[in-house]
């Protein structure tokens, strides 16, 4: 394909690269979502929307894996935003300016700064934060389209997935960011129709996590896979085994001093909403700019009883149960 040769090419040469990006758009197959008018594409079998597919397809060529690079993946609404600022509070705990600590002495750029800041989305931007060390970045493109490098190399990879009726409500509500008073009842039914064919951000949801689950079972010194709903009902636990996994476990004294139970009390849902940069701040994604608020909101476990009707919550968990039935991965309803 044209595009590989990418990094290579002048100015003006790159115009026409993007133009080799709308030609491969143009070609593929493409649906309107419920809500607003956004379209998604189906790229190398997942659904997603054009400036990821342009962000994917950027790294695919041009993005090259340090050994030492940590990569946070993940579906949208599955708990990114918790899982950047937990790892960046343990990967940074010993830098003096960037302790976790409590309000009482509250040094941590996480409470100056959202997450989505601290930590790029890769297909966003392209670039991981070159004078971050170790460069930790976080991506929603599905396992079998990552760069070559981040599979090939030492790189190491944490998935955090979400029961799936819970990421579609959360995105529901996101989309109500985004669309607010245009979205009508009828919307809720046709978007959890298409999520269970799945046609959703980065869906098939069932494809995007075995895949990283598969590939976790392959190698699980480089892939640590785990729910949200776990990080939930014991999260000191995860903190810990998080910093393991990545190379950084914590010292005793610093488990006698509390440290860990301090990253959660920082990272937790609660406090990260209170903070005033994730309540007046803003965020840009593709052409749209969304408040920080948006990434905060109720976190709770089972919250799509709330929202589904009884049809839609018997469908999802059986498609749930059918998708999911052959690979030991379970989901609690
Ligand atoms: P993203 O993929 O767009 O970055 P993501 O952070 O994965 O979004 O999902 C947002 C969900 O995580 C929201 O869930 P809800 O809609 O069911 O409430 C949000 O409330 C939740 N969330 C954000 N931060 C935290 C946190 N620190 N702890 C627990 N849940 C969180």
């Amino acid at each position: 394909m044209e595009i590989s040769n990418v990094s290579m090419k002048n100015k003006e040469e790159e115009v026409e690269t993007d133009e080799t990006v709308d030609n491969i758009l143009a070609k593929l197959e493409k649906v309107k979502d419920p809500v607003g008018d956004v379209y998604r594409y189906r790229y190398q079998g997942f659904w997603i929307q054009e400036f990821s597919i342009k962000g994917l397809i950027s790294l695919q060529t041009r993005f090259v894996a340090r050994n030492e690079d940590i990569l946070l993946a993940s579906c949208p609404k599955s708990g990114t935003t918790w899982l950047k600022s937990l790892v960046f509070a343990i990967m940074k705990r010993t830098d003096l300016d960037f302790k976790p600590c409590t309000n009482d002495n509250n040094n941590s750029p996480l409470f100056t700064t959202n997450p989505h800041h601290l930590i790029p989305l890769l297909e966003l931007s392209s670039l991981p934060i070159e004078n971050m060390m170790p460069r930790i970045m976080n991506t929603h493109i599905p396992y079998s389209s990552l760069p070559p490098s981040i599979k090939h190399s030492d790189c190491k990879i944490v998935y955090i997935c979400r029961n799936p009726l819970d990421v579609f409500v959360s995105h529901w509500h996101f989309s109500h960011k985004f669309f607010g008073d245009s979205i009508e009842p009828r919307h809720l039914e046709e978007s959890f129709d298409m999520f269970c064919k799945g046609i959703h951000a980065f869906g098939p949801f069932w494809d995007h996590v075995l895949g990283f689950w598969n590939a976790s079972l392959e190698m699980p010194h480089k892939i640590l896979f785990f729910k949200y709903e776990d990080l939930k009902r014991d999260n000191v636990f995860f903190i810990k085994k998080i910093a393991e996994f990545l190379g950084f476990p914590f010292s005793a004294e610093e488990e006698n001093q509390g440290v860990p139970k301090e990253i959660e009390r920082l990272c937790s849902l609660e406090h990260l909403k209170s903070l005033s940069v994730n309540k007046t701040g803003k965020y840009s994604i593709g052409l749209f700019e969304l408040s920080n608020s948006s990434f905060f909101r109720k976190g709770e476990m089972g919250d799509w009883m709330n929202y589904l009707t009884p049809q839609m919550a018997e469908r999802g968990k059986k498609l749930i149960q059918e998708k999911f039935g052959q690979s030991g991965l379970m989901f609690n309803f």
